[in-house]
């Protein structure tokens, strides 16, 4: 009995805050917008889930099919002032986009490819995925591009997306 007592306060201990651990750092992680920008910004879950939200499709490696929903790119720059539509022209299509995650990966896109005007195919950093937050190994934010044949551009644990100029 004492035996089973304490291991059942040891998993309490150890369970326990782990669990909440595993949802406050979900509300305080963060992504940050920087680089060739007007205003930086800074965006937690919370802020992008009271934003206009995307929805795009994709299957997992088992063909099953996913809705994430998520902030359109286009939209999450125009938020740092970066220029888009008819203002995207001259050097500024020199200007890319280096999406980071927290493993150290990395993947650009040129910010044309971001911008409706220019491809309509959409690209979101998604927060959610089948109504759900995202779970922690895929998330809190991932990068979903709509009907993207290869999975390698669609970025896990996105932590910042840098804007810069190709020179
Ligand atoms: N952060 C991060 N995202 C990543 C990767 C990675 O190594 N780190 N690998 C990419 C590659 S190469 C592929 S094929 C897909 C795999 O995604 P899946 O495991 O959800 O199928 O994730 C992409 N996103
Ligand atoms: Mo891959």
């Amino acid at each position: 009995m004492r035996i089973s007592y304490y291991f059942f306060l040891l998993m309490l201990l150890e369970v326990f805050p782990l669990a909440v651990d595993g949802q406050s750092l979900t509300k305080q992680a963060s992504v940050t917008i920087s680089g060739e920008v007007k205003t930086p910004v800074e965006l937690k879950v919370e802020d992008i889930n009271k934003m206009e939200l995307t929805q795009v499709t994709k299957k997992d490696k088992n063909q099953v099919e996913h809705i994430y929903s998520g902030i359109e790119l286009s939209q999450l720059l125009s938020t740092a002032g970066v220029a888009l539509g008819k203002e995207l022209r001259g050097e500024h299509l020199l200007k890319y986009l280096l999406i980071e995650a927290s493993d150290g990966y990395q993947v650009l896109f040129s910010l044309a490819e971001a911008d409706p005007e220019f491809v309509s195919r959409k690209i979101i950093l998604a927060i959610k995925k089948d109504g759900s937050l995202l779970p922690s190994d895929e998330g809190p934010f991932h990068i979903i591009i709509d009907g993207e044949g290869r999975g390698s551009r669609n970025v896990r644990q996105v932590t910042s997306i840098k804007v810069k100029f190709a020179d």
